[in-house]
């Protein structure tokens, strides 16, 4: 156990304050809104993570190769896991749920793709994780469910709230709210 000295010297536990993450969920093969939720059990389902709030689920018009249209969602959670080790559990979901990564395809299909949008204010620029996600602020599918949980958070980078980036975006491919079932 870790201690900390407060300001009259006793001794008092060290809390572990978790971390808040952002992940974007995107899926646009096979049944789509089962393979989001089989996502979320498999997140819920990690060590020391819960998920706090899920966004709606919205259908998208595909951004690069991908033909068909995907369904895009974002999570909130709280986790002391660090962004490196998040990563690598969100890469072994993907790949346990059947992700096949096609050479040389950028932005292709996927049965679900887990990206890291925002941990708490961090600015990470290693070869194998970014984050903010460097095109978080360039997508209406991700800034749109963003905006439904994390309106008022700043992008670190950029200084800009999200709702101010969902207002400013310039994407013009379609998201549309995808109802209930
Ligand atoms: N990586 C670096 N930073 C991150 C991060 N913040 N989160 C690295 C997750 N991964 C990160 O990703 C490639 C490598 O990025 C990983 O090995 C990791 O180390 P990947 O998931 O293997 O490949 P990818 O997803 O095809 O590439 P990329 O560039 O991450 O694509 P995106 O940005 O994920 O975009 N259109 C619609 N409508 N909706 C979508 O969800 N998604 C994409 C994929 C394209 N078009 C889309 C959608
Ligand atoms: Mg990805």
């Amino acid at each position: 156990m870790l201690y900390r000295t407060s300001p009259r010297h006793e001794a008092i536990p060290e809390t572990h304050v978790p971390h808040q993450v952002y992940i974007g969920i995107g899926s646009n093969l096979g049944d789509r809104r089962a393979n989001t939720h089989e996502a979320m059990e498999r997140i819920k389902g990690l060590p020391a993570t819960k998920i706090v709030r899920s966004s709606s689920l919205y259908e998208s018009e595909p951004l690069g190769d991908a033909k068909t249209w995907f369904v895009n969602s974002v999570i909130q959670l709280e986790t002391e896991l660090l962004p490196d080790q998040l990563l690598k559990k969100l890469k072994a979901i993907e790949e346990a749920m059947g992700r096949k990564r096609v050479k040389g395809k950028r932005w292709g299909s996927r049965i679900i793709d887990l990206d890291i949008l925002l941990a708490d204010q961090d600015v990470i620029e290693k070869r194998t994780l970014k984050v903010p996600h460097p095109e978080m602020h360039k997508r209406r599918f991700v800034l749109l469910p963003l905006a439904e949980l994390a309106p008022h958070v700043i992008h670190p980078q950029l200084g800009q709230s999200v709702s101010t980036l969902l207002a400013t975006v310039k994407d013009a491919k379609r998201v549309t709210l995808l109802p209930r079932s």
